[in-house]
Order: structure tokens, then C-alpha cells, then sequence
């Protein structure tokens, strides 16, 4: 029986449900099944290739839904979790009890873990800190951007060796690690102290880069990252340089896209009153209330350049 994950890539809570769902899989539905794992990543042309789909059951966890009919188990929680009006329709109509949304839950981990239990009797309770810590990271729940930024906790150091992992073959390892190891046990894996000791320093880089490059104006931040190497970046270092910003706007070309990059103060005294993900669909891109993405193909960085101002001006009103 070979089980087909698809995940989200470069996300602690894609690779924490994957280990969840493999867990739930193995433990209460396919005592048998042996996993293989795919990391979807969010861009401007086909999400879906046919050829995904080669498991005896397939599922996609923490990201968009697909209305191909070899899909299996589904487990979702962004806003915008269909690419059009038809794929809703078609998880509308599903009757397998097997397509689960939820929006409402700050983790998909915390999602697959309440139904695997509720519907299906399945507990794990070894777990608890990792799913604690997928509604803290996915959640954007730190107590403030000094926890979030400076990497205190072994779950933020894996988030950095997740986020910035080449390949998929670490984050295939750590979601095997995650079913059964508890997170300082696996960031003290030799292998996992080698890729943070250099991605910790480049962090820090990333720190001072942004903070040459980035302005405040009317609590929104704003800073383009063309002509750097940066493939990403903590999405709170704006906030922990900036804590008096509602907002940030970054543009970041990399190989494989152009990304704007919207997002919110957790911590902001002033409440935010625009939902980014609605923003951020106007674009084709998509993503949360509190932070959202638009992907455009590599090297339209005058497109990118031209959304971001516009957002900038929406989000300064
Ligand atoms: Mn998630």
C-alpha cells in the first residue's frame, strides 16, 4: 500500500502534518502503508501535474485541493484553498468524508489531529508539543518578535532548516523523525546542527540586509530584495526591526519566481483592517487574513514592482 503525501514545502506546519497524517495513516487506517512524500510549493503556472498522483491512495496536506479523481485524503486550513469556482464545487460535492476544510484552524496539524481523533479515534498524544508548536509558528502565536526572531526554541531553529532546506530529501528525513522523535531531539541530529549553524548566520545577514533596505511610512514597510540571494527570509524580522509597523510589503525575486509578499504585525498596537489574502487574490496570489503571497513568473520584477506600490497605497488607507 503506497501512500502518496502531498505537502506543503518549506513550511513547519507542511512537514509536521505530513508526519501527523502519516501517523493517523498508520496507525489507525493502513497498518501497512509506506509513505513517499511531495513538496508542493505555491507558483504562477500548473499546481498539478498528472504524474503526482501515483500512490494506491493519494493525499495533499496543508495545501490547495485538487479535484483529480485519485485524490484520496485532503486536510486544508489556508483561505484560499481552491484555485477556481469548479474545485470548490467538486469538494462541495464530495461525499468520502475523507476532503476536510477548516479555516477557522490556525494549524493544519492541529486540524488533522482533532479529526483523526474525533472521527476516527486516533491519538498520539507524543505529539502534543508538535502540534503546540504548528499553531504557535503557522499560527503566528509567538508572545513577541524577539521569541519569533532570535531562535531560542528547537521547533523555530527546524522552522530555519525547513524554510531554507535545497532539495526535498532533509525535509523527506524530518518528517520521518517527526512521527516518533520529540523536536530537540531531532535539531540535535549532527545533520540538522550542520545546515542551521550556516542558515543561522545567514539569518543574521538577512537581519542587517532587510534593515538597510526597508522604510516605515505610514505603518506600512516596505522593501524590495532584487539583485540579493536572498531565497527567503523570517517573515518577522520586519516587525522586530519595525515595532510600531501594521504592515510589510516585500518584493523578492528568486529562481524559480517572483514573490510579493504581504504580511501583518502580530504585535501591532492597531488592529489590522484589511483582509491580505482577498488583496492578495486580486493578483492570482492568496494566502491568509494576516499574510498572503503573490507568485509571478521569474523575472517580472517590473509587474512585481508595479502590485506592490498598489498595495502599499491600499494598505496605507
Ligand atoms: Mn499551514
Amino acid at each position: 500500500m503506497l501512500e502518496r503525501v502531498l505537502y506543503h514545502d518549506h513550511c513547519f506546519d507542511g512537514a509536521a502534518s505530513a508526519a501527523y497524517f502519516s501517523r493517523f495513516i498508520a496507525g489507525a487506517i493502513h497498518p501497512d502503508a509506506e509513505f513517499r512524500y511531495t513538496g508542493m510549493a505555491h507558483k504562477a503556472s500548473q499546481l498539478f501535474d498528472p504524474g503526482l498522483f501515483d500512490g494506491d491512495e493519494n493525499a495533499i496536506v496543508d495545501f490547495k485541493y485538487s479535484s483529480d479523481p485519485r485524490l484520496t485524503w485532503w486536510f486544508d486550513h489556508h483561505q484560499s484553498a481552491f484555485l477556481n469556482a469548479a474545485d470548490q464545487e467538486h469538494f462541495r460535492a464530495d461525499t468520502s468524508g475523507r476532503k476536510l476544510y477548516d479555516p477557522g484552524f490556525k494549524s493544519c496539524t492541529a486540524f488533522i489531529c482533532k479529526v483523526a481523533a474525533e472521527r476516527f479515534g486516533f491519538h498520539a498524544p507524543d505529539l502534543d508539543d508538535l502540534v503546540h508548536w504548528s499553531l504557535i509558528i503557522d499560527g503566528a502565536q509567538y508572545s513577541d518578535a524577539k521569541t519569533a526572531v532570535e531562535l531560542g526554541a528547537p521547533a523555530m531553529k527546524l522552522t530555519l532548516v525547513i524554510e531554507a532546506a535545497k532539495g526535498s530529501g532533509i525535509v523527506h528525513k524530518i518528517i520521518g523523525w517527526m512521527q516518533r522523535r520529540q523536536l530537540s531531539e531531532i535539531i540535535a541530529e549532527p545533520e540538522i546542527q550542520q545546515l542551521y549553524a550556516p542558515l543561522y548566520q545567514r539569518h543574521l545577514q538577512n537581519i542587517d540586509l532587510i534593515a538597510s533596505r526597508a522604510h516605515l511610512d505610514d505603518g506600512v514597510v516596505f522593501f524590495d530584495l532584487a539583485g540579493h540571494e536572498v531565497e527567503g527570509y523570517n517573515k518577522f524580522i520586519p516587525y522586530y526591526l519595525f515595532p510600531d509597523s501594521v504592515y510589510t510589503v516585500s518584493v523578492s525575486p528568486s529562481s524559480f519566481r517572483t514573490k510579493i509578499s504581504i504580511g501583518s504585525n502580530p504585535w501591532t498596537p492597531t488592529e489590522p483592517k484589511h483582509n491580505l489574502a482577498t488583496i492578495c487574490e486580486r493578483y492570482g496570489g492568496g494566502g491568509h487574513a494576516r499574510v498572503g503571497a503573490i507568485s509571478l513568473a521569474p523575472g517580472e520584477l517590473t509587474r512585481a514592482r508595479e502590485i506592490a506600490a498598489e498595495v502599499v497605497a491600499e494598505l496605507k488607507t
